[in-house]
């Protein structure tokens, strides 16, 4: 099953914990994104973020991911303080392919992914090609007003 994520961090060593994503899908990683830095969205007014997206082709299921993914955040020490406040480690399921979910746990394609500049350039990189749903992820891009998103 392959899928994106896209792994963010605004504290701490936000670059070790984006490596951490890289290490733990180790030989199964199809390609990764170049690391940015992204003006914060949605709660602006907290330290900027690095962010990085990961193409991946795992055996697991969707939920199996999904666990991965929290232990990674689990092993970064993250504490949920606030919705969409600053975090060691935030990694999150993009889009799998061949499958959507409306489970609450797990929805997918990511419900805000479209209106992310930080989670669609860095996609966009790995995938010039890439879909969301019918529509191409460069032309969700090309609507949106420019976030703060450089590539490092
Ligand atoms: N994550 C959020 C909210 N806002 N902004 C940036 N730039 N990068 C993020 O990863 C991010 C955010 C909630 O998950
Ligand atoms: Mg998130
Ligand atoms: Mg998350």
């Amino acid at each position: 099953m392959r899928a994106v994520l896209s792994s963010g961090s605004n504290m701490g060593d936000a670059r070790a914990f984006l490596r951490s994503v890289l290490d733990e899908f180790d030989g199964e990683v199809v390609r990764a994104s170049s690391v940015y830095a992204t003006a914060p969205w949605g709660k602006t007014d907290q330290p900027d973020f690095l962010n990085q997206s990961v193409l991946v082709d795992v055996d697991d299921s969707p939920h199996e991911l999904l666990a991965r993914c929290q232990k990674l955040e689990r092993q970064a020490e993250r504490v949920r303080e606030e919705r969409w406040g600053p975090r060691t480690l935030d990694v999150d399921i993009v889009w799998i392919e061949g499958h959507t979910s409306q489970d609450p746990e797990l929805t997918v394609p990511h419900p805000r992914a479209h209106l992310r500049q930080f989670v669609l350039e860095p996609w966009l990189e790995m995938d010039p090609a890439a879909t969301l749903g019918a529509t191409p992820v460069s032309e969700l891009l090309a609507g949106l007003e420019d976030q703060g998103v450089r590539k490092l």
